[in-house]
């Protein structure tokens, strides 16, 4: 398992996978967190499988991801309410361009942000984000409130992957050889965090459209 360093410097992790340990927090971005979830509440989406995701989730920008009995898909409403997502907050795109940064890409433009509620022994079960129209654009990915286990397997879904332990603040950038990477985040064990109260959070920027 990777470990955050004390000293928080930016780690390539795995090829094109870098790990900006303590970046942000979510006392920094918990007003506009609360501000897009009044705006577009936390939902469970229903997939083609049959079941809801299990982290509850809502989206900023141009675009939302969605999930319905026919799959997934991006889309400028959000189909519970009919309304335009709320805007991508300019604190948050300028957080997600200087990640991006760091791992060096320099015009970043995010038109999306999903934003998912893990509680208590929620996950997200292997997958591969390939929804996105621009594969050249990273994704960011900034981690809130509990921590927990991230896991990692890259171009081979073989075996059980690498976990990587995602902490408060903690922020991920994935692109080029890693951005069609096999990934998953493992069941959040209890806690109580002194901003999410007994929830992780996860931003995930992305260039969709
Ligand atoms: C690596 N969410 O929403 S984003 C997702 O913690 C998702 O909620 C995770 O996976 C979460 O799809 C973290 C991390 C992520 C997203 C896309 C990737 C990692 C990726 C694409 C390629 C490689
Ligand atoms: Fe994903």
């Amino acid at each position: 398992m990777v470990q955050n360093s004390l000293l928080a410097q930016p780690e390539e992790i795995a090829k094109d996978v870098w790990l900006l340990p303590h970046f942000t927090s979510a006392a920094d971005l918990w007003t506009d967190l609360q501000h897009v979830a009044q705006q577009a509440p936390f939902r469970h989406m229903m997939t083609h499988t049959g079941y809801p995701t299990a982290a509850a989730m809502t989206n900023c920008g141009d675009v939302g991801w969605t999930s319905d009995a026919r799959g997934y898909s991006y889309q400028p409403r959000d189909p519970q309410t009919g309304n335009a997502w709320p805007p991508m907050p300019t604190a948050w795109v300028a957080l997600a361009q200087r990640a991006a940064q760091v791992a060096g890409y320099d015009e970043y433009t995010p038109d999306i942000c999903l934003v998912n509620q893990y509680a208590v022994g929620a996950g997200m079960g292997r997958h591969v984000d390939n929804s996105e129209r621009d594969f050249t654009q990273p994704i960011v990915s900034v981690s809130l409130g509990l921590p927990t286990k991230f896991a990692w397997w890259g171009e081979q879904p073989a075996g059980r992957g690498h976990n990587v332990l995602l902490q408060d603040g903690d922020v991920l950038v994935w692109g080029r050889s890693a951005r069609l990477g096999y990934h998953g985040v493992r069941p959040l064990p209890a806690g109580e965090h002194p901003v999410c109260g007994p929830f992780r959070y996860n931003l995930t920027f992305r260039k969709a459209c």
